[in-house]
């Protein structure tokens, strides 16, 4: 069988391809009915894989594409667009984003994948990656999905994910915010959006969240500092 032929048809070639990207499979779900926007109840049913990244592995690939280096808007929902929107054609998945319309419930899609929970800043937590990780897009797979039970086997020694935040007993993420914007229940967007356009110390657009930073888990995952500045410029725009 030729390579050409191989593409489209393994479990192995379409995690290998996506981790050509930098991209982690985080795990097989099934789309719920309640997961569905409205249109696209088709979907109900139809097994999928939750598609992400942590720590600097993809910013060293996405840094280096067009879409980043053509100073236009929304450069990294653009290349993930392409670069997921390639392998999903290519696999005969649908791919659902996290931006854009319809909305879809990423980080209950994710709980539902992954078995992550949310950390008491809301994000989701990883015992591995910590909060260094994020959630590019859902492939849905046409038919019955066997790719997607073939990915769960290749998964089945993914490890340990008991939830860090249970034995956290000081929890430092709630107290290192300098205007308190972590309840632990919601995220007080307008205290830190004050924050941040203030010049006061800490310099949070240049530094990254406090918060975020204060968290023991998976610092080894941290963004880089460029990183960091991209995405809390995309935060704050
Ligand atoms: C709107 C939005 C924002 C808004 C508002 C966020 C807010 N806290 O209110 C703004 C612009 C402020 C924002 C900021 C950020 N966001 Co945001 N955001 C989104 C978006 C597009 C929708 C979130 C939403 O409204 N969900 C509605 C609810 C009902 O969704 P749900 O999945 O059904 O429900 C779960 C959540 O509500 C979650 N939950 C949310 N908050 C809390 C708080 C607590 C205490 C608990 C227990 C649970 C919890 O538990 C629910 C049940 O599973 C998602 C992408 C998406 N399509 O989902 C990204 C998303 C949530 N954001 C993400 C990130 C990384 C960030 C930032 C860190 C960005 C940055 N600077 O890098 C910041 C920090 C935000 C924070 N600490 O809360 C990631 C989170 C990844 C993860 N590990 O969980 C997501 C999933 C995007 C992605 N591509 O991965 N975000
Ligand atoms: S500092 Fe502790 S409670 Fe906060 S996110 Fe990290 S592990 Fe969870
Ligand atoms: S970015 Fe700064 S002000 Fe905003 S929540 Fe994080 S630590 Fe607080």
């Amino acid at each position: 069988m030729s390579e050409r032929s191989e593409i489209g048809s393994n479990a192995a070639g379409l995690v290998e391809a996506l981790d050509n990207q930098k991209l982690i499979v985080f795990g097989v779900l099934e789309i719920a009915k309640e997961d569905c926007p409205a249109g696209e109840e088709a979907l109900c049913g139809k097994s999928a894989i939750m598609v992400g990244n942590a720590g600097p592995d993809l910013w060293a690939v996405f840094s280096k594409s067009a879409e980043f280096k053509d100073g236009l808007a929304d450069s990294l929902n653009r290349w993930t667009e392409r670069v997921i929107g390639t392998i999903a054609e290519q696999y005969n998945c649908r791919a659902l984003y996290p931006f854009g319309e319809p909305f879809w419930p990423f980080q209950r899609l994710a709980q539902r994948a992954s078995g992550i929970r949310p950390s008491p800043l809301g994000i989701l937590i990883h015992p591995e990656y910590g909060l260094w990780h994020a959630f590019r897009a859902v492939l849905v797979f046409e038919g019955k999905g066997e790719l997607a039970d073939e990915v769960q086997s290749l998964m089945q020694a993914s490890g340990d994910l008991t939830h860090p935040c249970d034995t956290c007993v000081d929890k430092p993420c709630l107290t290192a915010c300098p205007v308190g914007a972590f309840s632990g229940e919601a995220l007080d967007v307008k205290a830190c959006f004050s924050h941040i356009d203030s010049t006061s110390d800490p310099k949070c657009m240049q530094l990254g969240c406090r918060a975020r930073d204060a968290c023991p888990i998976g610092v080894q995952y941290r963004n880089t500092d460029a990183q960091v500045r991209f995405h809390m410029k995309s935060y704050r725009s």
